[in-house]
């Protein structure tokens, strides 16, 4: 291709030649500072990408000393929580939305008498390692005391007590994760961006591969009962009466086909907000949910205010409203 100042010869197929007439780029400010820095740069465009390399490289072991404080702030916690084991404890293990709130539904109901009149599946089941922030005093809690916990294997509390691990196809965990961070921490990354994480690790509760491998050379122990979510999915029952096996729970056979109904996906879905994450937090912060939509009655938020309170508003009420003719409706008693 010839090409001149503005002009730009293109061959053709065969012999043939066009020249097409380019006109000049407009000579905007941007462009000339940028064609300014481009001349002042060039010569020392190797220091400054080295430079920048070495500034990435620093950023990333910020990065890694501040993970590194938050992780040993959180083992430090771990360390000082107050928790005697009990034999008959028994901990749900597993990555993150790998069937955790499953199996605590499920051994709710086992250790329980399962109704469901509870606002939070946490406040039967405590996340463990969260007590050590929200000051839940584990102590109080009624035998066979039942956790959940995402700790990895090195973290994990090994006592003389029963330790239930699910494990979830990967592939699964991390879409369902993602979709857990897009609807849960209004992560806005593609799923692409959002797996590159997740392999390397840099995610919530760190590598999927380094957790499940943790447990899974441990599986042969037996304080360990090693499960897959595929399996629950595949025949619940099943998981249910090895789960009673290795707890050594007592549960009447008449009892076993309500259990499985209520661990069912659906019986679930239709009381999703005593599972939910959002939900737990609001437990944890003393906030009781289902108090959306309280009373619907008029009248009854006045019983509360005692007489300087009326009046105050009264006076406001007079001065503001009642001025502009704005009524103020009470129903006749
Ligand atoms: S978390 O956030 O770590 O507590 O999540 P976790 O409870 O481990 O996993 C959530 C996924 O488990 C699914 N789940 C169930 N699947 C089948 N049957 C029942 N009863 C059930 N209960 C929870 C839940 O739907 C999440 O998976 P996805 O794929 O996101 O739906």
């Amino acid at each position: 291709m010839d090409s001149t100042a503005h002009n730009v010869t293109v061959p053709l197929d065969g012999d043939g030649r066009m020249t097409v007439k380019l006109s000049p780029p407009p000579e905007t400010v941007g462009l000339r500072i940028k064609a300014f820095l481009w001349r002042l740069l060039w010569p020392i465009r190797w220091p400054v990408s080295r430079f920048l390399w070495i500034l990435s490289w620093l950023f990333r072991i910020l990065q890694w000393i501040c993970f590194g404080i938050h992780v040993a702030i959180d083992y430090v916690r771990l360390m000082y929580l107050d928790y005697t084991a009990r034999p008959d404890d028994i901990f749900i293990v597993s990555y993150p939305r790998s069937g955790t709130t499953w199996l605590q539904m499920i051994l709710y109901q086992l250790t329980t008498d399962g109704s469901m009149d509870f606002a939070h599946i946490a406040e039967k089941c405590p996340w463990f390692e969260r007590s050590a922030i929200s000051k839940r005093n584990l102590e109080k809690l009624p035998s066979p005391r039942v956790f959940k916990t995402h700790l990895p294997y090195i973290w994990l509390p090994k006592r003389r007590c029963r330790y239930i691990y699910v494990a979830r196809n990967g592939k699964d965990v991390a879409w369902s994760f993602y979709q857990f961070y897009r609807s849960h921490f209004r992560y806005r990354g593609s799923f692409e961006q959002f797996f590159r994480l997740f392999m390397r690790g840099w995610v919530a509760w760190g590598s999927w591969f380094y957790h499940v491998r943790g447990y899974w050379k441990r599986r042969n122990d037996p304080r360990f009962l090693f499960l897959f979510y595929e399996d629950m999915v595949q025949d619940l029952e099943g998981a249910i009466r090895q789960i009673i096996q290795f707890c050594g729970l007592q549960i009447p056979e008449e009892r076993i086909p309500e259990i499985v109904r209520r661990s069912s996906f659906e019986f679930m879905k239709q009381h999703e907000e005593k599972f939910d994450y959002a939900f737990e937090l609001l437990v944890d912060q003393g906030i009781v949910p289902g108090r959306f939509l309280r009373k619907g009655q008029p009248g009854e938020g006045q019983q509360a205010f005692s007489p300087p309170l009326h009046e105050q508003f009264d006076r406001k009420y007079q001065r503001r409203l009642a001025s502009v003719g704005f009524p103020l409706r009470t129903l006749p008693k």
